[in-house]
């Protein structure tokens, strides 16, 4: 009994100093191992008396568990201790800056994004989103435009065949607005609607100002009672806000779209150089965007009574209001990915948009 107590203490003492799991791995092998100590002394029960056995058995493996809960034990204690050791090496100062090299960029199109949606969600406008690959009724029938109507071959657009038909009409398109987002917002929602879709669209089309991808913001307004004087005093307000003006010259200039009626496109005044565009002032005009009172039959197609409700309509180019704003000249260059372009144009991430924090932030601007 005396040679167990000896035992026990000696064993767990080692595990107590063992000091890495390495260390404790090798005494629990040394000691219930399949030659270990304790394993030795269970096997020698079988030589003594049933008496002896039964009394020494019961003291073996009370030292048996003891042993096992010590070695559980300093386990804990080694990983408990490993862990800290790992925590205290492995800490970032999350407060420093990052090397410069490394810094990323916000791209002049997710910005001017960023700043179109502060702008016309600080005046109660939701956004809206929908497909990239759109059906015809949703990209042309809906909008007035038939098929067979001229704007389809003046669109430009990318087909993608429809598996389930060879019929053309069936076949599918690449958006080549954002105008389907608001169709189906209007087949979901009852009016008043007050939407702004922004996003990609598509068209074949590639030079300085065009490239087959580019983006678009269009807006939404529907309501009883609606008239060209809300479109015109929301698109001021707009172009205000955008350029960063507390007074700006504008004119609308009829024109012609299928989906509205009247169509009008709106100019901004700004003065022109050979070297240089001011926003703002002047006697030259600059075309922003593309607007009208939502056609009556748009209204009907999107599920809603013309009679009852009116509505307008606008759609800006996102890109051409980078290129605007910021004096980029050549929209190709946009979605070329090159990094020192993006470190020319780009804006540091930090820099939010935001009609309270400062538009545009062009102190933050990364040139
Ligand atoms: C442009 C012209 C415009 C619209 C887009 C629209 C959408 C619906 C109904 C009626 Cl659902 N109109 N959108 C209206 C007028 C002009 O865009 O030149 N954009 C760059």
């Amino acid at each position: 009994m005396e040679n167990t107590e000896n035992l026990k203490t000696e064993i767990v003492t080692a595990i107590k100093n063992a000091s890495d799991i390495k260390t404790l791995e090798e005494i629990r092998v040394s000691v219930l191992g399949k030659k270990g100590k304790i394993t030795e002394l269970m096997k020698g029960l079988g030589a003594l008396s049933v008496e002896e056995k039964k009394e020494m058995g019961k003291t073996l493996n009370i030292l048996k568990s003891e042993v096992e809960a010590a070695l559980e034990a300093q386990k804990k204690v080694l990983e408990a201790q490993e862990l800290n050791r790992k925590l205290a090496a492995e800490t970032i100062d999350v407060t420093l800056p990052i090397r410069p090299e490394n810094q990323g960029r916000i791209h002049p199109v997710s910005k001017i994004y960023e700043e179109v949606v502060a702008i016309f969600g600080e005046m109660g406008f939701e956004v809206a989103e929908g497909p990239d690959i759109e059906d015809q009724f949703h990209n042309f029938n809906a909008l007035n435009m038939p098929a067979n109507h001229p704007a389809r071959q003046m669109q430009d657009t990318f087909y993608i065949p429809n598996p389930d038909s060879d019929d053309f009409d069936d076949s599918y398109v690449v958006r080549t607005h954002t105008s389907p987002v608001q169709i189906r917002t209007m087949e979901a929602k009852r009016p008043p609607i007050r939407v702004i879709a922004p996003g990609r669209t598509y068209r074949s089309d590639y030079d300085a100002t065009h490239t087959p991808m580019f983006h678009q913001v269009e807006g939404l307004v529907i309501d009883k009672n609606i008239t060209m004087a809300h479109l015109k005093g929301c698109l001021y307000d707009f172009v205000k806000a955008f350029f960063e003006l507390d007074e700006i010259p504008v004119r609308y200039r009829p024109s012609y779209f299928p989906f509205t009626e009247p169509s009008a496109e709106m100019d901004i005044g700004c003065k022109k150089t050979k070297t240089e565009l001011k926003i703002g002032a002047g006697t030259d005009w600059l075309e922003i965007l593309g607007c009208g009172m939502v056609h009556p039959r748009v209204l009907e197609a999107g599920g809603i009574d013309p009679n009852e409700y009116q509505g307008f309509a606008f759609g800006v180019g996102i890109d051409r209001l980078a290129m605007l704003k910021y004096g980029i000249p050549d929209l190709r260059t946009f979605f070329e990915s090159d990094v020192r372009w993006l470190k020319h144009y780009g804006f540091l991430p930090l820099d939010e948009s935001s009609m309270t924090g400062g538009l545009s932030n062009n102190g933050g601007m990364a040139r």
